[in-house]
């Protein structure tokens, strides 16, 4: 793996997120430390480790403040310790509020422009407020507590308003954030209550760099800016905002997966033998598989996906019995009523699908609902014929590019949405309007049609992008642009 500490010399690096890449959690056994699954933390824990920074984020395990120490601090790998945690304490109201409300309720309908979800309370806003200054004076915290100079990360929309909070306690403080998920348009953003929708922007453009997955999030928040913070200059150009007589940088740096891990997993013994059996079950001779794979969230086009698939098997008989479908997903944000309704609807759709076409040895839909490792999830990815990602909107969709890398056998087609950051990245894929119920259904038809020969051209295509744009080109080009503005500020950035 590629080091990227040289970007950084002898500047303190502070990455601030939501979840912690670390939570102790009392259980019978007496305190057990738990890594969250999930390819950031799975991506940025080795950085850390190298960079022996300071990781900030919620200290969300029930027993983490046993092991912290009064600020909040805690070494970390357990029996390691190459960098320190830095826990931030929230009680239930802030959890409720910042993250649940403000963070899932307004922030995430509202960047997915998914508006019949938009729900904005001013407890929402107040407690995400004081969340971010929070934050704020962690970071601030941590970075007077370095000789030299000192760089913070802010990961995703979580912390909208930390940057500006930050530039006030530390102005010469380097604070880059990258956004995980799709900016919205100003006709969208305008929904959150005046001053609120400002205070977002401004709140943002306390970083001297911005990340988006894609140009169109960063011309969207170019434009929002342009339209709300009358006293900034924008330059599409160059793609800056100059405010406060400071320089703000934006851009466009599409986040992937560590792709060897997934090829690795996928191509291993275990894997084959999995795969050998799926195939024996669901795909044997001319019959076919598919599978998807999500959180159960409104935004990743849940319904539309299985109203296609409804639509195809009755439209079509004869894929009866000849096209079957795996559904991995878990459940996720199930303190919201949104997300517990859909949940619902997930599953009675699958029954109802199964009982109209299933017969005594075929079940149309098989559903996996829970989280799956990810030995097994390649070995599904390997497995099948065909992968469909149908989100209504999606910052870039890591499913369809964990597929790719586990496609190893180069049988898959990938139906994408176009409405993905990954649709505008990767090449090869058919691509679905999932609005669009029957052009949904042609699309599977077509990849059920399709020759080996152009499966495998269009998947070896693909292949290639990806292992030029992994997880560690994202943090390569993140870090790198970061030392270059740093580079040029030609003033001491000393925190
Ligand atoms: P998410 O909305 O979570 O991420 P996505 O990029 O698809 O969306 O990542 C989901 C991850 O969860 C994948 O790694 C997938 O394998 C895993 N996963 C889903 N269901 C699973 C299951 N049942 N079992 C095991 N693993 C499962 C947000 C943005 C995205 C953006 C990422 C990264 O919404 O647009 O790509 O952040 O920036």
């Amino acid at each position: 793996m590629a080091d990227f500490t040289h970007y950084l010399n002898d500047c303190k690096f502070i990455l601030v997120s939501n979840r912690e890449p670390y939570e102790h959690l009392r259980g019978i056994q007496g305190v057990e430390v738990k890594q969250p699954a999930g390819g950031l933390v799975t991506a940025l824990d080795p950085t850390m480790r190298r960079t022996h920074g300071t990781w900030v984020a919620w200290g969300s395990g029930n027993a983490d403040r046993e092991v912290s120490d009064e600020t909040g601090r805690v070494a970390v790998p357990p029996g390691e310790s190459c960098y320190t945690l830095r826990r931030v304490w929230l009680d239930e109201a802030d959890v409720n509020g910042y993250y649940h409300g403000f963070a899932n309720r307004a922030l995430w309908p509202l960047c997915h422009m998914l508006i019949q979800h938009f729900e904005y309370r001013t407890e929402f806003w107040e407690r995400y407020r004081a969340v971010n200054l929070r934050f704020a004076h962690a970071v601030a915290d941590e970075a007077e507590r370095c000789t030299g100079r000192a760089m913070a990360w802010i990961q995703d929309y979580h912390f909208a308003l930390a940057p500006e909070f930050l530039r006030a306690m530390r102005p010469s403080l380097f604070i880059n954030q990258f956004w995980h998920i799709p900016f919205p348009p100003a006709d969208i953003l305008r929904l959150l209550p005046s001053g609120t929708h400002e205070a977002v922007l401004r709140g943002l453009l306390g970083n001297d760099l911005l990340e988006f997955q894609i140009d169109r999030y960063a011309v969207n928040f170019l434009d929002c800016v342009e339209k709300f913070v009358p006293e900034s200059r924008v330059d599409h150009v160059h793609q800056t905002v100059t405010f406060r007589d400071r320089v703000v940088h934006v851009g466009a740096f599409p986040i992937s997966i560590d792709v060897d891990r997934f090829e690795g997993m996928a191509s291993s013994p275990e894997s084959q033998a999995r795969v050998t059996t799926l195939r024996d079950r669901y795909a044997k001779g001319t019959r076919q598989l598919g599978v998807c794979v999500d959180r159960i969230d409104y935004t990743k086009g849940i319904p539309e996906r299985i109203r296609a698939l409804e639509t195809l098997w009755a439209e079509s008989p004869e894929l009866r019995e000849r096209f079957t479908f795996i559904f991995v997903c878990t459940p996720s944000r199930t303190d919201l009523p949104a997300y517990n309704a859909l949940e619902r609807d997930v599953f009675q759709s699958v029954i109802a699908i199964n009982t109209q076409f299933g017969t005594r040895d075929w079940t149309p839909i098989v559903l996996i609902n829970e989280n799956v490792d990810s030995d097994l999830l390649a070995a599904v990815y390997r497995a099948a014929d065909l992968c469909i990602v149908s989100s209504l909107q999606d910052g870039m969709n890591l499913v369809a590019k964990e597929f790719v890398a586990c496609q190893v056998d180069e049988r898959g087609v990938l139906l994408l949405s176009r409405f993905t950051g990954s649709a505008e990245e990767i090449e090869g894929a058919v691509l679905i309007n999932p609005f669009n119920v029957d052009g949904f259904v042609a699309a599977i038809r077509t990849a059920l049609e399709m020759s080996p020969d152009e499966r495998k051209r269009r998947m070896r295509r693909m292949r290639r992008q990806l292992h030029n744009s992994t997880i560690f080109d994202w943090l390569d080009s993140i870090l790198a642009r970061s030392a270059e503005i740093m580079g040029a500020q030609h003033q001491p950035a000393l925190a």
